[in-house]
């Protein structure tokens, strides 16, 4: 497996270079909307600590990504009214991975709509930006 690229857009994102749709953070984990949701509300968990994927993450970061997908997805069902909630995790090229720093997706969903397919769309800039402040606020709660 190739090593950590500390230039993958997730790190820039992590070390403040460039912007996110924030709705979670603290010392060890941050949470942020996807650009490309495949479905509204569409969320990633990163642990902070440099890991490619579910195959390099050390066993704490892990637990902790899960504990906080686990906070997310119960905020998701009260902020986007969801009627459950869809994670998924990919791992290397062949298993899906497009970008090299781990993340889960915490993604809600509708009873009967698909999800779009992944990174098909942007969303607009004033619709992530009201999302991630909704769903802020529901972690708040
Ligand atoms: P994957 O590595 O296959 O789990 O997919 C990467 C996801 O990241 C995909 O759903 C689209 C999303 N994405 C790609 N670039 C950016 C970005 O610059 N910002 C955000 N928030 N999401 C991104």
């Amino acid at each position: 497996m190739p090593s950590y690229d500390p230039n993958n857009i997730f790190a820039k994102i992590l070390r403040g270079e460039l912007p996110c749709y924030k709705v979670y953070e603290d010392d060890k984990a941050l949470a942020f909307l996807d650009i490309m949701p495949r479905a509204p509300g569409h969320t990633l968990v990163l642990p902070k600590a440099p890991a490619r994927n579910l195959l390099d993450v050390g066993a704490d970061d892990l637990a902790h990504v899960a504990k906080v997908a686990q906070q997310i997805a119960k905020a998701q069902m009260t902020a986007f009214a969801a009627d459950g909630v869809t994670i998924q995790q990919f791992n290397e090229g062949a298993g899906g991975q497009v970008v090299f720093h781990l993340h889960v997706h915490v993604i809600p969903r509708k009873a009967g709509t698909a999800m779009k397919p992944p990174a098909a769309e942007k969303e607009k800039p004033d619709t992530l930006a009201e999302q991630a402040k909704k769903l802020a606020a529901a972690l708040a709660n």
